[in-house]
Formats: C-alpha cells, sequence, structure tokens
C-alpha cells in the first residue's frame, strides 16, 4: 500500500481567490472526505475508520462536539470535516526517533504548523535533556522519572501546570484531575478558557449550570433558531442535517454574522439525493450582517423592543406566568432595557432598525426560540454580558425549560464538555472536592489554581516552571504567541501527551518531553482486556467511544496508562486511589466517576445504552435553577461595543474550512473561495478605497494595544488583502497565523478568555 508523502510546504504566491460559495457541502465534501481518508490512510483503514465513525460500536468523532440524533447512532453519521480530522489521526506516517535524528530543535522550529503537523504520529517517548541540539529517544520509565524529579524537586506544587485539551476523555480527564489534585495543586488550564468559558460563566450567573438547555430533538421543533458567531458549515457539518430538518418542519433561522458563511445561506446533505442533484436546502431566511462586537447592543435592543411589543398587545410577549414563578430581576432588568437608545443599538451593531425591529418581533410571535452561538460571541470583551443578554431576551418569553426553546452554546472539542463534567477546572466547587476527598482520602487543595491566561502570566514572571499538557497545543492556541513561547521556554520542564507532532514540542522548556499517545481510533489494549473511553457531547449526552485501528507503534500508550503509571512513581505504591485497577480496567474508573460526579451514578450500565445517557440539567428538565436567588436571574449590563478607530480595523481571527484549530489539514477555505495559501486579510471594499489600499496588495497587520506607557505594537508579516463582503470597519484573517497580534491582557471581562475576534489594526503596505 502506499501512502502519500507528506505534502510540501506553504507558498503563500500560488494564492489563488474565486467568488465565496453560497452553499455547504454536497458532492465535493464526500469527495473530499474520501480522498484524505485514502492519501493518509490506505483503502482498508478509511473503511475501518470513515464507516465506523459515531456508530453504535465504534468510536466517537474526534471532530466536534455536535450530537448525534438520538436513535440514529446505528448508522454511519459523518462529515467532510470530521473525516478529515480521523484522517489526520488515522495516518499511516510516522514520525519516529530517525525523524527527531534528522531534523535538529532549530531545523523543526523554522517550519510552518502545516509541515510539523503533516509528518505523521509520533510513535517514541523522546526528551530533550538542556544543552540538546535534538530530541533522542527515551523509555517511558526514564520518562517519569525525570517528571517525578522535577514535580518532586518544586518548593510547592503550584509552580507546576497542567493544561488539558478538549480530545482527552472523561476517564483520563478524572484520573488526570485526581492525579493533579493529588499532588497537590488545582493549575488546571484547559482550552474551554479559550473557547466557550464566557458561556459558562454567564449561564452560571442566569441559570445556575453552565451547559446549554438543549437537545437536538429540540432544534427539529424550534419555531425560530438564532445562530450568532458561529460557521456551522465549517465547524460544526452535522448540525446543518439537524437545521434542514428543522427547516422542513417549518422553523425559520435568522444567522447573525459578520461574513455571509456558506453553511448558514444554503446546504446541500451529501447524504440526500436533493442534496447531491438538486439545489438543497435554504438554511437563513434572514442574515444580519452585524459588525464585530456589536452583539451586545442588538439583544439590548431586542429586549427593549419586546417590552415595547407587550405595551402594544399586553400578555401576549412577556410570558409572565414564567417569569412570576421561576425568574428574579425583572424590574431592574426592565428599566435598564426601556432606557436603551435604539440610535446607539443601530450605531453599534451596523444593522438598520428596520432589521433589528424584524428580528424582535420574529422573537416575540415564536412559540419556542433557540438561540445557538460559539466562538464569535464568547470570544469578545462583552462575550458574558453578550450571553446575559440574550438569556434575558429568553427568559421574558419564558423559552428555558420547554421542548423547542433554549440556550445553544456550541461546544467546539468532542470532549471539553465532558473534560470540565470530570473535573478539569481551576476553581471546581467545594461540593466537588469534598466527593473527591471522600472517595480517595485525599485532601484536595482548595485555592483556585491559574487558567490559561494566568498560567501564561505566571510562566513569564518566573512563579511556575514545570509545564504538561494532555493533548492541545498551547502555544499556538494562546494568544500573543511571542510571550507564551518565551514563556514555555522559560520553563525547566515541560512535558506533551500527544498524537501528533506541533509547534508547542519545538517551544521546549530546558528540559521537555514528548509522550506519544494513542488517539480516539486506536484499540486500546490494557491487562484487562480491550478498553473503551466515554465522552459527554455539547447536548450533555455520555456515551462510549471505541477505537478500531491497530496502533502504528508498540510504545503508544494511552492517555489513563501514562497518567497511572505517572501516579504510582509520583505518589509511590500506598498512595489511596487505585491507580492500578484503574490502569487494567477502565470501568473501575467509571465506577468511581459514578460516586463523585452528579448525575453519573451507575456509570457503566448507563453507557453502555444505545444512546448512553443524558446529564441532569435542572432548568431544562424541570425548571428549577441553581442559581443564588434560587430563580433564573435576569440581569443588567452595561452597553458597549467595539469602536474603530480612525484608519483602524477591527479583526477577527477564525478558523478556514481546511484546518482544526492549531492542525492545518491543508490550504484551502472552499466555502470563502480562498485557495492555496492562508496568510490573507479579508477587508470590505470600502476599506480598501478609504486607505488607499488595494485586492491583492501585500501588507504587514501591526495591532495596537493602548498601556500606560503609550501604544504597544504586534506584527504578523507579509499578508495578502482580499476584497470581502465584511462589514466596513472589519476585517477577518486566519487564526493561528495571527495570534502573535492578540495582547495577553485582551480578555474579556470575568471570562478572561483571549479577545481572538476583536483586535485594533491597521494594515501596512509592504
Ligand atoms: N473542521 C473544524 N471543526 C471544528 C474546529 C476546527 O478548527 N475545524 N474547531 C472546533 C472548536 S475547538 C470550536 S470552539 C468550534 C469553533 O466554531 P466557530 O465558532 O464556528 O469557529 P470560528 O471559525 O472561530 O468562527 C467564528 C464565527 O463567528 C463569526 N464572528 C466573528 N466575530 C463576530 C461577532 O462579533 N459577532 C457575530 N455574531 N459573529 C462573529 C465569524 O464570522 C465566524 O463565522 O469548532 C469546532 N469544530
Ligand atoms: N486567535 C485565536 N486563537 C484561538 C481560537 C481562535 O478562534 N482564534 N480558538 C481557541 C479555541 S476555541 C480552542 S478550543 C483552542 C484549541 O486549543 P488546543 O486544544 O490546545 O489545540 P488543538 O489545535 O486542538 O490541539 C492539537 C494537538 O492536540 C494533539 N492531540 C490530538 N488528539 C489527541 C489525543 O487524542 N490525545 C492527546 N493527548 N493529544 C491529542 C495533537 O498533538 C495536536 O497537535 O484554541 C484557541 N485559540
Ligand atoms: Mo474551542
Amino acid at each position: 500500500m502506499t501512502i502519500d508523502a507528506p505534502k510540501n510546504d506553504i507558498d503563500e504566491s500560488t494564492l489563488e481567490v474565486t467568488p465565496p460559495k453560497h452553499y455547504a457541502a454536497g458532492v465535493p465534501a464526500v469527495l473530499v472526505s474520501l480522498k484524505r481518508g485514502l492519501e493518509e490512510m490506505g483503502a482498508v483503514r478509511t473503511g475501518r475508520t470513515l464507516f465506523r465513525l459515531n456508530q453504535r460500536n465504534g468510536f466517537d468523532c474526534p471532530g466536534c462536539a455536535w450530537p448525534e440524533t438520538p436513535g440514529h447512532r446505528k448508522h454511519a453519521e459523518f462529515c467532510e470535516n470530521g473525516a478529515k480530522a480521523v484522517a489526520e489521526e488515522a495516518t499511516l506516517r510516522t514520525i519516529g526517533p530517525e525523524f527527531f535524528a534528522e531534523h535538529s530543535l532549530a531545523d523543526l522550529s523554522e517550519r510552518t504548523d502545516f509541515w510539523l503537523g503533516q509528518q505523521g504520529r509520533l510513535t517514541h517517548p523522546m526528551v530533550l535533556r538542556p544543552g540538546d541540539t535534538h530530541y533522542s529517544p527515551i523509555s517511558w520509565d526514564d520518562a517519569y522519572r525525570v517528571i517525578v524529579d522535577h514535580l518532586k524537586a518544586l518548593p510547592t506544587p503550584d509552580e507546576a501546570i497542567f493544561y488539558t485539551s478538549g480530545r482527552t476523555s472523561n476517564e483520563s480527564a478524572f484520573l488526570y484531575q485526581t492525579l493533579i489534585r493529588s499532588y497537590g495543586t488545582n493549575n488546571m488550564p484547559d482550552c474551554s478558557n479559550m473557547c466557550h468559558e464566557s458561556s459558562g460563566t454567564a449561564l452560571s450567573d442566569t441559570i445556575g449550570i453552565g451547559k446549554g438547555s438543549v437537545s437536538v430533538p429540540d432544534l427539529e421543533k424550534a419555531d425560530l433558531i438564532l445562530i450568532a458567531g458561529q460557521n456551522p458549515g465549517t465547524n460544526h457539518p452535522r448540525m446543518l442535517s439537524t437545521l434542514e430538518k428543522a427547516k422542513g418542519n417549518g422553523a425559520k433561522v435568522i444567522a447573525i454574522n459578520p461574513l455571509h458563511e456558506a453553511g448558514l445561506q444554503r446546504f446541500k446533505d451529501p447524504q440526500k439525493v436533493n442534496g447531491v442533484i438538486g439545489s438543497g436546502v435554504g438554511i437563513a431566511d434572514e442574515y444580519l450582517q452585524i459588525r464585530i462586537g456589536g452583539d451586545l447592543a442588538l439583544f439590548q435592543g431586542i429586549g427593549k423592543l419586546l417590552f415595547e411589543a407587550e405595551d402594544a398587545a399586553p400578555g401576549t410577549v412577556v410570558d409572565s406566568l414564567f417569569v412570576e414563578e421561576h425568574t428574579a430581576g425583572l424590574e431592574d432588568f426592565e428599566k435598564h432595557a426601556r432606557a436603551v437608545d435604539l440610535d446607539t443599538v443601530v450605531d453599534a451593531s451596523g444593522l438598520t432598525l428596520s432589521q433589528i425591529r424584524a428580528t424582535a418581533d420574529a422573537i416575540a410571535k415564536a412559540d419556542k426560540v433557540i438561540i445557538c452561538w460559539a466562538m464569535g460571541i464568547t470570544q469578545q470583551r462583552h462575550g458574558v454580558d453578550t450571553i446575559r443578554e440574550m438569556t434575558n431576551v429568553l427568559l421574558l418569553r419564558g423559552m428555558m425549560g420547554k421542548p423547542g426553546a433554549g440556550v445553544c452554546p456550541v461546544r467546539g472539542h468532542s470532549n471539553v464538555q465532558g473534560d470540565r463534567t470530570m473535573g478539569i477546572w481551576e476553581q471546581m466547587p467545594e461540593s466537588f472536592l469534598a466527593a473527591m476527598d471522600a472517595e480517595f482520602g485525599i485532601e484536595s487543595p482548595r485555592k483556585h489554581g491559574y487558567d490559561t491566561v494566568d498560567a501564561i502570566r505566571a510562566m513569564r514572571d518566573g512563579k511556575a516552571s514545570v509545564f504538561m499538557a494532555m493533548g492541545g497545543n498551547f502555544v499556538r492556541a494562546t494568544s500573543d504567541s511571542e510571550v507564551t513561547e518565551s514563556a514555555l521556554r522559560s520553563c525547566d520542564l515541560t512535558v506533551q501527551v500527544s498524537t501528533k507532532l506541533n509547534r508547542s514540542h519545538v517551544m521546549a522548556g530546558k528540559t521537555a518531553l514528548i509522550l506519544p499517545t494513542l488517539g480516539r481510533t486506536d484499540r486500546d489494549m490494557q491487562a484487562g482486556g480491550r478498553q473503551n473511553v466515554s465522552v459527554e457531547d455539547s447536548m450533555s449526552m455520555v456515551h462510549l467511544s471505541r477505537g478500531r485501528l491497530t496502533p502504528v507503534s508498540d510504545e503508544l500508550r494511552s492517555e489513563v496508562a501514562i497518567i497511572s503509571e505517572l501516579a504510582v512513581k509520583l505518589l509511590g505504591p500506598s498512595h489511596p486511589v487505585p491507580w492500578n485497577e484503574f490502569h487494567h480496567d477502565y470501568d473501575r474508573i467509571r465506577e468511581s466517576i459514578s460516586r463523585v460526579v452528579p448525575g453519573c451514578e451507575n456509570m457503566n450500565a448507563r453507557v453502555r445504552l444505545p444512546d448512553g445517557f443524558q446529564l441532569p440539567h435542572p432548568p431544562r428538565d424541570s425548571r428549577e435553577f441553581p442559581t443564588t436567588t434560587g430563580k433564573a436571574n435576569f440581569t443588567v449590563n452595561e452597553l458597549d461595543w467595539e469602536r474603530v478607530p480612525a484608519g483602524r480595523l477591527v479583526l477577527q481571527t477564525m478558523r478556514s474550512h481546511d484546518q482544526y484549530n492549531t492542525t492545518i489539514y491543508g490550504l484551502d477555505d472552499r466555502y470563502r473561495g480562498i485557495k492555496n495559501g492562508r496568510k490573507v486579510v479579508l477587508v470590505s471594499a470600502a476599506d480598501i478605497a478609504e486607505q488607499g489600499l488595494r485586492d491583492g496588495q501585500l501588507v504587514d497587520i501591526v495591532s495596537e494595544w493602548p498601556t500606560d506607557s503609550g501604544v504597544e505594537e504586534r506584527r504578523v508579516s507579509e499578508f495578502r488583502i482580499v476584497e470581502y463582503d465584511t462589514p466596513k470597519g472589519n476585517a477577518a484573517a486566519y487564526y493561528p497565523e495571527t495570534n502573535p497580534l492578540v495582547p495577553l491582557d485582551h480578555v474579556a471581562a470575568r471570562s478572561n478568555t483571549p479577545v481572538s475576534k476583536a483586535v485594533v489594526v491597521r494594515l501596512e503596505p509592504r
């Protein structure tokens, strides 16, 4: 069998630009999936993986966290981008000791993210010791010894940081936090800090639980679905099938997005006849091309208009029964909402008054309303307030805890929600820590730990010197790349448990370890036989995932194995946690989870049900709100938005169609018409004209950040201007190439999430 050689590096000069597409998926998507599969893993593995994706006895797609339709797990359900995620992991290309002997650290650091990721699966534990120019092989036992020696030498466990990315299974996340808390710290930053933290913070305030309140059947039943700050055609393609069904049942969809994303316009389902030869289905009935950062204003305007509609036809808009029985804080909210100035809302959002009125009218009249959102909302300075304001609108209309209505934060990584449920959080509540202590006879630390941004600050300031990551690509995922890179390099030890090579392996601490691990698709054999793991999707369904592929190397260890083996060495053989039993039989881990994590009782039996089981959600299940008031809270939020200084643009950093976060699959952003390159900046015709620039011109993007001592500048070079339909004053470019532009302190209020979607920049012609 031949596996294609890795792709060559990027030549941005061959960039091609064609008009953006107005629909998503369709035949090209299926062809792309199969082609990627065959290139990376050959026919047999392609068959074994793609047709086992999201099936009852198969593995959970490592793509996004969009759920399966209950009862449908028996059908192969996969999408183009899920297939790419699988091909990326199941590739037969490998990089072992010879690769690292050939490529020095200096060589690797010159390579692009694309090149690093394309080299293949990691096969051996590798070490870089002080003064080494190359990584060299190390045995697992010696690798654990290096970690234990460093951790034991720290003056306090709080000088170590333990990151988690969202592919980690429930079982390994639970064990990982048990290890970290047994060792003695809560320093557990995770990718969620950069992702839906704003959603968790806002929803905890308003409804008392940081998770979405709807399921797939709710979306299928809704009358009105708002989709704000999300690009499902690329990032959650299976959501389009759900939207298609909702539309078929009569739902109206309103998209709120500065860009006209293809998947929000029309969907041709490749698994249906009309999707292959017909014109597919239209998705958005209305498209609000909002200005970046204008959503808080929009929802405040809607709040005001709902009260006015209630005045005009009393008893028809405000759900007074719900409001009286289940909510608190209406009076203050009403006073604030009525005082909102609609001219300001128009200015801030860039929308017309009639668009805003039509949206409010649709919300006022629909019986079942759902609001979905993702990174366009959460990665904003006012992300938390915006989500609180969306909730205000829904609460006023009683859209909580009834079929077809509610809040729907659409999660990213396939188990990012589960990792949090399992205790990966720097500030888990006392109830969880007490349950851990009772289960294991340990003493979990109570002092809150560092989140992602605080972890970088701690390393930068010399307050932390050991960094370990369970997956992910910390230096490329986080903001302010230069600061973060030097923070990581200043550590005494960095440890990356990974499937594939990435920039975080290259930005190595004085001593650095790469520990290769099994992925979702790989068969996981332990002393107790073949193991499976579980994950929780965006709608709180927990189900099993079982890998089938033969691992590419005998040296790979599962995350559970790595954590347990390290724990025994770090904590000693008499530690009360039964690490060896956990290692050998993951059912034993689930037994402990059953006792510690509320809602996971009897997990081993329930996770084996055909659709798994759904975690409790009091607002959804019984209109109970575990908030400080015991009711759903209306909130009052100051109106603010992103102003565009003269001659400047507000830049959002987003994903192309050919990437998974920091992993670059290819160089095309098919739906947006960008081919063979990534260093582009999308700018409106009006700004191009006003600033005397031209389409196709090469520019540097310079971000400007006011400080006490003046304006700090950050720069990325040689980006090509692409004229694109985005609101005047706004621009868009791809992440992670533009992460150097996002200042570390540019974070969302309260959630501390980097503001990746609104950076003030200027374009400097080369
Ligand atoms: N194939 C693929 N799938 C993925 C991922 C991937 O990289 N590749 N990543 C996964 C992860 S971890 C996540 S979190 C999700 C991310 O899923 P998305 O949130 O869809 O990802 P982004 O590309 O960041 O897209 C943000 C969207 O918000 C819009 N936007 C930007 N600013 C604003 C604003 O101010 N207001 C509004 N209303 N909209 C705005 C942008 O135009 C864009 O459409 O996808 C997950 N799934
Ligand atoms: N500017 C900007 N920055 C952003 C964002 C943005 O929109 N704009 N989005 C943010 C968001 S939403 C997120 S979630 C973060 C993503 O942050 P991360 O989760 O840290 O990044 P990923 O790119 O998903 O991580 C990819 C790496 O994970 C490893 N990996 C893959 N599968 C497995 C596995 O099964 N086990 C283990 N141990 N390792 C595995 C591989 O080595 C791979 O290189 O980035 C954030 N950063
Ligand atoms: Mo994410």
